[in-house]
């Protein structure tokens, strides 16, 4: 039956009187943002209910997502998006005198994820439910996310990401599913009727619950839930014979202790305790998640035998990658198995995906620490890797130095890219290049022992919500060119390209973009009180903040503009605004020094009226997926400058062309395809290839040879030593070229030179727009291989063995 608005409007003054007691006339806005919310949700576990039951009817094969961030954005708008709801809603609420888009923007962002890895999760979980794939997604209910970025006197600091009072509204708290989750204390082997049983003594048990996020996808039948595990003591926790001997500290200790997992994503691993509550955090993730689909299959199916050929479950990163010994152990301890079957089982269900080549993500724990906390899941690692390392030795008898490559265990630690390589059906990486070079460094071993095992699926972006919610003008645009086929096919996108020579197409695109800048522009004015000139190019960068992604090689180059300027400020120049979000590590020293010197430049150059009309920069601060979807429709030119062979894949380089913006890049990641895709004409290539980098490498990489032979990047590095607003930056100058072989590892002074070309034809091409906007035209026309709608039907088919449901 077809909503009506008054259906709509009478949901809304029941939740509204139900929940707070108030009404349509007397409510305040946050009021009915979460009435609303809640009549979605609604909405959303109706729809869910009905796919459900049709899946399961047809004993349908469901993925299984684990994965320690989760980037979802704003619900609201998605979901009235997806659901074709929005024109409806929107009036329904204006006869009650609400603005939809206010009730918006009362929504946080939930602070879920960190970057690429979680927001490629949350682009697939809307993908699998446009396509009808039954999924589930796993995560924890972080309170605090990571952290929201504050910018004080141009440095960065952490507070707590409070997501939950409007967040809340989302999810759906479901007390009666709790699982146990052990630690510590000691394992005991124990003979009972005729079969060895495991005893867990003195440990202490915690006890996960779900709260239940729906997401939707746009066309689809399908909803899939985002099980948020949150962790309490165990219901016999409250210790009573502490509370009667009135040690009432000790009695809430435990309940504090539990608590602590999850507060926030990522703690500090810099100190024992941090790793301690990290790999908690970890097991915690992995034992619900398995205990949960484990019993949810007996409960539909009766049996475990059928375990394999209905459920896939994925390793999302290594993070998970305590799924392995914990199946196992299910398997073996609950289910009775023998130890082949169990492994058979594991390995036909399991899948991982690396996401990063970078040696210190790569991730290890020390073994007295897995010993100590997982005691049996320590057990069941040592003999996994017995018993590979056996098999491995059948295949390459006599090479000890491979063993010791391959081995879970090395120099005390647990290696768990090496557990997740051994224990999945399939190993993909996220881009063409990235999926060679794991396969050529990382993995070698592995792919020499098993090349079946290895595969490449490239990322992709939920495109309608990174273009037809994002960019709704753009969208409109579109639509009235090719028709809205592209929202359920992307690829449709190539008519596009049909319009290449058609002037009247090309000036909408410009005053589409112009018009998001000034959207944009009015947006940092409302948050930041920072004057951004819409008519300025602008030239984004936005990420987290890495050495390898070089912020610090796009600061150089603004460097090199501004002192250019200095020197003659009435140069004929086109105006430019360099805009920069990245968070950075709590931790990470360097990286916090480099937004430092992003704000203090931009602090210089506000002092100049004459400087600040040709040439600005802004950090854009508490970079999120909200902010991401204002700006990438407001950026004209995206920045994905990593050292070659670094980025994995880069996702956001696949929004930004989408939605019109052209690419100064190295060949890296994804950019690689993106090249493929448009023509070397039509994207800014420049710089070391992956080869190359290595070949410097082994050179070895002079850094202060550039220093002494460029006049060029001397000015710039000692325009660092002198600073910028009163603030000296010798400690970065010096890391670009102190007098040692390897000083800056990502080499930025190498790519300099070919970095300053690319600009300085990119800037020319600018000044023919006819040219400029037939490349953006011609970008988004090619983008539609990057949906990830793609990236998911690759996924069914050459991993996980998936088919849609049909309802
Ligand atoms: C490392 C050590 C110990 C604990 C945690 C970690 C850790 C945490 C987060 C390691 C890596 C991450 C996040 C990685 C990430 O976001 N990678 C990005 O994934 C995207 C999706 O595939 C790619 O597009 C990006 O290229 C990649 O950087």
């Amino acid at each position: 039956m077809e909503l009506t608005a008054q259906q709509i409007r009478d949901a809304v003054a029941g939740k509204l009187s139900r929940y707070y007691g108030a009404e349509v006339g007397n409510a305040v806005p946050a009021q009915v943002y979460k009435a609303v919310s809640l009549c979605v949700r609604d909405l959303l576990m109706a729809k869910k209910q009905i796919f459900n039951a049709a899946a399961r009817k047809q004993g349908a094969k469901r993925v299984y997502y684990l994965c320690m961030e989760f980037l979802i954005g704003r619900n609201l708008r998605n979901n009235l998006s997806n659901l074709g709801l929005e024109k409806l809603f929107k009036k329904a609420l204006a006869a009650d005198g609400f603005d939809l888009a206010e009730l918006y923007e009362i929504e946080a962002d939930p602070g879920l994820g960190n970057g690429g890895l979680g927001r490629l999760a949350a682009c697939f979980m809307d993908a699998l439910a446009a396509q009808n794939y039954p999924a589930m997604g796993f995560t924890l209910r972080y309170e605090y996310g990571l952290f929201k970025q504050k910018i004080v006197d141009g440095r960065q600091i952490e507070l707590p990401d409070e997501w939950l009072d409007s967040g809340e509204a989302w999810t759906v708290p479901r007390n009666d599913r709790a699982f146990t989750v052990r630690f510590g204390g000691e394992v005991r082997e124990v003979w009972e009727e005729g079969r060895l049983k495991i005893r867990y003594e003195n440990c202490t048990a915690l006890e996960a619950f779900p709260y239940d996020l729906m997401l939707s996808g746009e066309g689809g039948d399908a909803v899939s839930v985002l099980r948020l595990w949150g962790v309490r003591a165990a219901a016999q926790g409250f210790d009573m014979a502490y509370f009667s001997h009135g040690d009432y500290a000790a009695a809430l200790l435990r309940e504090t202790e539990a608590q602590l997992l999850t507060k926030v994503l990522y703690p500090s691993d810099e100190h024992e305790v941090g790793k301690t509550l990290r790999i908690s955090q970890q097991y915690a993730l992995v034992s619900a998640s398995l205990q949960n689909i484990l019993k949810e299959h007996m409960l539909y199916y009766g049996s475990i035998e059928t375990l394999p050929d209905k459920t896939a479950i994925h390793v999302n990163d290594t993070h998970p990658a305590l799924a392995a010994p914990e199946l196992m152990r299910l398997l073996l301890d609950e289910h009775g198995f023998s130890w082949e079957k169990a492994w058979d089982f594991t390995t036909r269900i399991l899948h991982y995906t690396n996401h990063t080549v970078m040696a210190e993500a790569l991730e290890q724990w020390g073994e007295e620490l897995i010993k100590s906390r997982l005691p049996r899941v320590h057990m069941i690692l040592r003999e996994i890797n017995n018993r590979f390392l056996k098999e491995e030795w059948e295949r390459f008898p006599g090479d000890l130095a491979r063993q010791e490559r391959m081995s879970i265990f090395g120099g005390g630690q647990v290696r768990m890219a090496n557990l997740a390589v051994i224990a999945a059906r399939r190993v993909n990486g996220v881009s063409a290049l990235h999926s060679d070079i794991i396969k050529q460094s990382v993995f070698r071993d592995f792919y020499e022992m098993s090349p079946d095992k290895f595969l490449n699926v490239t990322n992709g972006i939920a495109h309608r919500r990174w273009l037809c919610q994002a960019n709704p003008r753009l969208d409109k645009l579109i639509a009235g060119l090719i028709g809205d086929g592209y929202r359920r096919d992307a690829g449709e996108l190539k008519k596009l390209a049909a319009f290449k020579g058609d002037k009247s197409v090309l000036a909408s695109l410009a005053d589409i973009k112009l018009r998001n800048k000034t959207d944009f522009a009015d947006f940092v004015k409302r948050e930041q009180n920072f004057t951004l000139n819409p008519e300025a190019r602008f030239d984004t960068q936005i990420k987290r903040l890495h050495e390898y992604k070089r912020q610090l090689l796009n600061v150089l180059k603004i460097i090199s503009l501004y002192l250019d300027l200095r020197d003659d400020p009435d140069a004929d120049v086109t105006p430019q605004a360099f805009i920069f979000g990245a968070k950075a590590a709590a931790s990470y020293a360097h990286a916090k020094r480099v937004i430092a010197l992003i704000n203090a430049l931009s602090a210089q150059i506000g002092q100049n009226k004459k400087i600040k009309g040709k040439l600005d920069v802004l950090f854009l601060e508490n970079y999120n997926v909200s902010r991401a979807e204002r700006l990438i429709p407001a950026s004209e030119v995206s920045q994905q400058i990593s050292l070659a062979g670094k980025e994995a894949s880069g996702t956001s380089n696949m929004k930004f062309m989408l939605n019109g913006a052209l690419t100064i890049g190295t060949l890296d990641g994804a950019n690689v395809e993106m090249r493929e895709a448009v023509g070397e004409g039509d994207i800014f290539i420049f710089g070391l290839t992956a080869r190359g980098v290595e070949d410097l490498w082994r050179q070895g990489y002079y850094a202060s040879a550039y220093y002494t032979g460029n006049a060029r990047i001397r000015r710039i590095v000692d325009a660092l030593k002198t600073g910028f607003a009163g603030e000296s930056f010798a400690d970065i100058a010096n890391y670009l070229v102190a007098n040692q072989i390897f000083s800056d590892p990502y080499m930025c002074l190498a790519d300099f030179g070919a970095y300053m070309a690319a600009h300085e034809k990119l800037d020319a091409l600018y000044k023919k727009p006819g040219a400029w906007n037939k490349k953006a035209l011609l970008n988004i026309a090619e983008s539609g291989r990057f949906a990830a709608d793609r990236s998911i039907r690759e996924y069914a088919e050459k991993v996980w063995d998936l088919k849609p449901v049909k309802i």
